[in-house]
């Protein structure tokens, strides 16, 4: 190749870096089907892996009328979950999955925090009320959403490639499926739960 070829070629390949946008990033919408419309709400659709993003470094589960809020909370590993109590009782959080965690009773107004360790599924429970249930999805990226009640979710502002994209239900199961994010836009899915 000529000197001039390379000069040219190079020259060539910086411009389009140059005309590349700083922040190149798509999105994921769409929508989970399954044969009862009260399983759609609440799933964790989420990239299995993919390059580190801008994630929060907290979140929060709060306690009301005996209830944990929300249902399911997706994260990323790494982050520190603050836990309220909105109730005049006491209440209890424990989790019997990863590295396992207590925090003891706290009462009214009270926070408990706690860093999630590993990636993966953590049921949190209440010692003083057995009805209380919830989750914590803990991810390797923050690419994820949860799917309103009709199922629909949209992950926004997600670098262009291949991924794969996972569901986490409380009773239900998806398979994962492959989905090509460009560079701008929306790759548009539809994920059904068995
Ligand atoms: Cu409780």
């Amino acid at each position: 190749m000529h000197l001039t070829q390379q000069l040219l070629g190079a020259t060539l390949a910086a411009a389009i870096v140059a005309a590349s946008p700083a922040l190149a990033a798509g999105s994921i919408s769409g929508k989970l089907t399954a044969k009862s419309a009260k399983f759609l709400k609440n799933a964790v659709v989420y990239i299995e892996k993919a390059p580190a993003g801008a994630a929060p470094k907290t979140a929060q589960m709060d306690q009301k009328g005996q209830v944990f809020i929300p249902f399911v909370l997706p994260v990323v590993k790494g982050t520190t979950v603050e836990f309220l109590n909105n109730d005049d009782t006491g209440h209890n959080v424990f989790s019997p999955d990863g590295e396992k965690f207590d925090l003891g009773v706290f009462t009214k107004d009270q926070v408990r925090k706690y860093t999630l360790k590993t990636e993966g599924v953590y049921t949190l429970l209440c010692k003083m009320h057995p009805s209380m249930i919830a989750y914590i999805i803990s991810l390797q990226n923050p690419f994820f959403a949860v799917t309103k009640d009709d199922g629909s979710f949209s992950i926004a502002e997600v670098p262009p490639g291949e991924y794969t994209l996972a569901v986490w239900h409380e009773r239900k199961h998806a398979d994962p499926v492959k989905v090509t994010v460009p560079a701008s836009g929306a790759a548009n899915v539809e994920i059904g739960l068995h």
